[in-house]
């Protein structure tokens, strides 16, 4: 394989989103890769009733479906799993272990899907091909071998369906073990803690319609025009029926300030709609002071719904009591007194408000109290179960949410009882390892066998090396994957991978054709059928996968193989254990029904007290020395995450590499740099290590002062594994203290 040459091109940030531009370069990720029958076919299926679901985002689709539901996004996404390159047993005979290491994440991502199961004996290089059935004698015989159920995990990410959900936690759990980390735990946890704690349930409250007729739409630590592509033409309806939009970013992100809609001729042709009507560039970590002050300024205002907080709320006095300091706001956001204003304006002026946030607000230290500031200011205005109003956290992982519906969780969901009257199995109560105790406990060796549903826990982890090491510490580690990355590489002393199928391919069972189901961001459940030939005879789908190993370890208590010939009698189980699922069967057929959420549907609260609580948030802000400056770790336009589809970041006009760091100019001044020049990232914690990531192009850059940004997952080997956001132990990827230098010289001879 040709090594590429991370050599990044820097032009101008483009101004808008999609255009002609989008849908173009969609298309040609689709008809370029899989050939242009397979990839056209499939497109069409994209996001239609009786189609599968994008594998691309979370975001929900309108109950009438346009004839493309999908974006640029979708198009990548599902390109990448119809790809004609094959991992296949030829390819891991020809590469070693030890040479597939120093290989990037793009270029391992290219080698393609993963076609037979493979097994890395103890002491070998290579992987070499093995029998299903002698890959799940291995699983059994070692997780049978173990002192303690705890010390085998069971990771899951989010594009799993709901039916191999439940029947993965069915199985951790009935083989006696809570240790379901999950991708959740780096993406959404701090929303759902925040919301949790203060609404009584983790989840948006808010539908499509909604977004189509709020007054205002806050968007907050998120980048739609690359992550939700789609999210932008709801964006644009409501823009239409008059919507006011705020952003809040570092960033001044191109889908932000304007989007072309490319499925109209206005879009195409015209200058497209302006969606930002104002636009806050906050300091990183400055969200918690900001909405405490626009909290502050609609008190002052008086813009506050009075007989909402009686009825419904508890904990306004106290709230209502903080003292705030404007010093320590204007420090915290870097805006000044008159731009948060204009912001607390629209909020006052805005007969029905949605804040919608993601990944910018939830990796920081204090993600939760932040969330929780927002919380207190749309109570304040009564803006939640109202039309057009609500709390609007937007999911990332196509089915992260279904996966938390399901039971994929470190804590004993609570409808445990159920499940172990269903099965006539007993589950401990005690809540297993997240993320980030998973990684230390494969660190100490309390943990020894690793299991992957899916995802890529070598490099969407933080802390890279120790994460690696501990997984190459691992009797056993066996991914459960589509196509080749970073966590085959890093083997346990035993490492399996098991090729599964993906979304977009036909399941073909005993009892015929299968369907799924999967859950967006907005509770919304519905059916996705594969329609595309798998990419190898040999692919077992994920609920084949769980069910084989459950029987070779567990036996036939639980009918597993019932399970994998109908995916039928999975459903009918989940109706039965899980609330919100009664009639599961029949409400999948057609566009599916949305879980209940009482905030939303009746503006009740299942809290202890029956009412929704504001909060008294301490504000602390991270101290960043004059000489240093925080760093967060983003999305780039061409990427899913850790699968690398092109070395382009098209809206913030970079070409042909990733290994950039953006910085604003004058910070680049101030820190002797000059733009283009090379240099080291080295990030600075109380543990005193020096975590280093090297040799990123400096890019000048519209960003907010003493903030930096580069790329996930190259800058996961600078997040500290203990540094985690308080009540929600997310690793802290928006947070991280760095000190710049001058690329060491044989670092950028390299
Ligand atoms: N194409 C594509 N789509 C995706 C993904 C992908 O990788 N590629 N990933 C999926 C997944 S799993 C997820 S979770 C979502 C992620 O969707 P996003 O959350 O949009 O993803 P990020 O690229 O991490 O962008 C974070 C945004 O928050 C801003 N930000 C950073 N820190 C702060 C802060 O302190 N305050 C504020 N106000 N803003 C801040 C950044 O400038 C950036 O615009 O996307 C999903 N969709
Ligand atoms: N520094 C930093 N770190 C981060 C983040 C960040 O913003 N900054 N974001 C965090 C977030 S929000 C998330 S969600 C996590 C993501 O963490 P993960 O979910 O662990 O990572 P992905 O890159 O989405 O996983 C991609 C792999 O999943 C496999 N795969 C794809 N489709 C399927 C399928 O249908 N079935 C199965 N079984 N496997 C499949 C493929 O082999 C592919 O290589 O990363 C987190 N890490
Ligand atoms: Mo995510």
């Amino acid at each position: 394989m040709a090594h590429h040459e991370d050599d990044p091109e820097v032009s101008a940030p483009a101004k808008d989103a999609a255009g002609v531009q989008g849908v173009w370069t969609g298309m040609r990720y689709a008809l370029g890769k899989p050939g242009v029958a397979r990839g056209s076919r499939a497109m069409l299926r994209i996001n239609q009733v009786d189609g599968f679901d994008c594998p691309g985002c979370a975001w929900p689709e309108p109950a009438q479906r346009g004839h493309f539901e999908f974006c640029e996004n979708g198009a990548k996404a599902v390109a990448e799993e119809a790809t004609k390159h094959r991992a296949d047993p030829a390819f891991f005979a020809q590469h070693s272990l030890s040479e597939l290491a120093t290989w990037t994440d793009y270029e391992l991502g290219r080698a393609g899907r993963i076609s037979q199961p493979m097994v890395r004996r103890e002491g070998s290089d290579h992987y070499e091909a093995i029998s299903w059935g002698d890959a799940f004698a291995i699983v059994a015989d070692n997780l049978r071998r173990l002192d303690d159920p705890n010390e085998a995990l069971f990771y899951t990410s989010g594009r799993t369906s709901n039916e191999a959900a439940f029947l993965y936690q069915l199985l951790a759990r009935a083989y006696g073990t809570n240790n379901l980390p999950d991708c959740s735990n780096m993406c959404h946890e701090s929303s759902s803690v925040a919301l949790s704690e203060t609404i009584g349930i983790g989840k948006g409250s808010v539908t499509l319609d909604d977004i189509h007729n709020a007054g205002l739409l806050v968007i907050v630590g998120q980048n739609p025009g690359t992550n939700h592509p789609r999210m932008l033409t709801a964006l644009e309806k409501a823009k239409r029926n008059g919507a006011q939009i705020l952003a809040i970013n570092p960033m001044p992100e191109a889908g932000l300030l304007n989007f072309k809609n490319p499925q109209t001729p206005r879009g195409v042709i015209g200058g497209g709609t302006h969606l930002a009507d104002a636009f806050l560039p906050v300091r990183m970590g400055g969200d918690q002071a900001l909405f405490a002050a626009i909290g502050a300024l609609l008190r002052e205002r008086g813009a506050v719904d009075h007989e909402f907080i009686a009825h419904s709320t508890t904990g306004y006095d106290e709230y209502a009591a903080g003292q705030l300091d404007w010093d320590q706001v204007t420090k915290a956001t870097g805006l000044t007194r008159e731009e948060i204003s204009v912001a607390a304006d629209m909020f006052a002026d805005s007969p029905a408000t949605i804040v919608c946030w993601a990944m910018g607000l939830t990796q920081h230290r204090d993600s939760v109290p932040t969330i929780k500031e927002i919380v207190n200011v749309q109570l304040l205005r009564g803006m939640i179960g109202l039309p057009g109003a609500g709390l609007c956290p937007v999911r990332g992982h196509s089915n992260v949410q279904g996966d938390r519906t399901m039971g994929i969780w470190e804590v004993p969901p609570p409808w445990t009882d159920a499940l172990e009257r269903e099965f006539d199995i007993s589950v401990p109560r005690e809540p297993g390892f997240h993320t980030v105790d998973a990684i230390r406990a494969m660190r100490d060796g309390r943990a020894k066998v690793f299991i992957g549903m899916g995802g890529n826990f070598a490099s969407s982890s933080p802390d890279s090396e120790v994460t690696q090491a501990g997984l190459q510490q691992c009797e056993l580690t066996v991914q459960i994957s589509t196509t080749l990355n970073r966590s085959h590489v890093t083997a346990g002393r035993t490492a399996l991978i098991l090729p599964t199928k993906g979304r977009t391919e036909r399941d073909t069972q005993a009892a015929g054709d299968q369907v799924v189901t999967v859950e967006d961001s907005m509770s919304c459940v519905h059916a996705s059928r594969g329609r595309l030939e798998p990419a190898s005879p040999f692919l077992l789908s994920e609920v084949a996968i769980v069910s084989r190993l459950g029987h070779e370890l567990l036996g036939d208590h639980i009918p597993w193989r019932i399970f994998t010939e109908d995916y039928r009698s999975i459903r009918e189980r989940i109706a039965r254990v899980v609330p919100g699922f009664a009639d599961y069967e029949r409400r999948i057929r057609g566009i599916g029904f949305t879980l209940p959420h009482p905030p939303r549907d009746t503006r009740s609260f299942d809290t202890t007290d029956g009412k929704a609580h504001f909060t008294a948030n301490t504000l602390s802000v991270i101290d960043v020395p004059d000489d240093r400056l925080l760093l967060q770790s983003l999305r780039s336009h061409d990427q899913y995450n850790t699968t690398i589809y092109g070395l382009d970041d098209r809206y913030r006009g970079i070409k042909q590499g990733r290994r950039v760091v953006f910085m604003h100019p004058d910070d680049v001044a101030a820190h002797g740099l000059t733009d283009g020049q090379r240099v080291d990232l080295i990030s600075e914690w109380k543990d005193r290590v020096d975590r280093r990531a090297e040799n990123f192009r400096v890019v000048s850059y519209p960003i907010a002062r003493g903030c930096v940004a580069t790329y996930f997952p190259e800058a996961n080997a600078l997040v500290p594994l203990d540094h985690t956001a308080k009540g929600s132990h997310t690793p802290v990827s928006k947070s991280v203290v760095v000190r710049v230098e001058p690329a060491a010289v044989e670092v950028a001879a390299r």
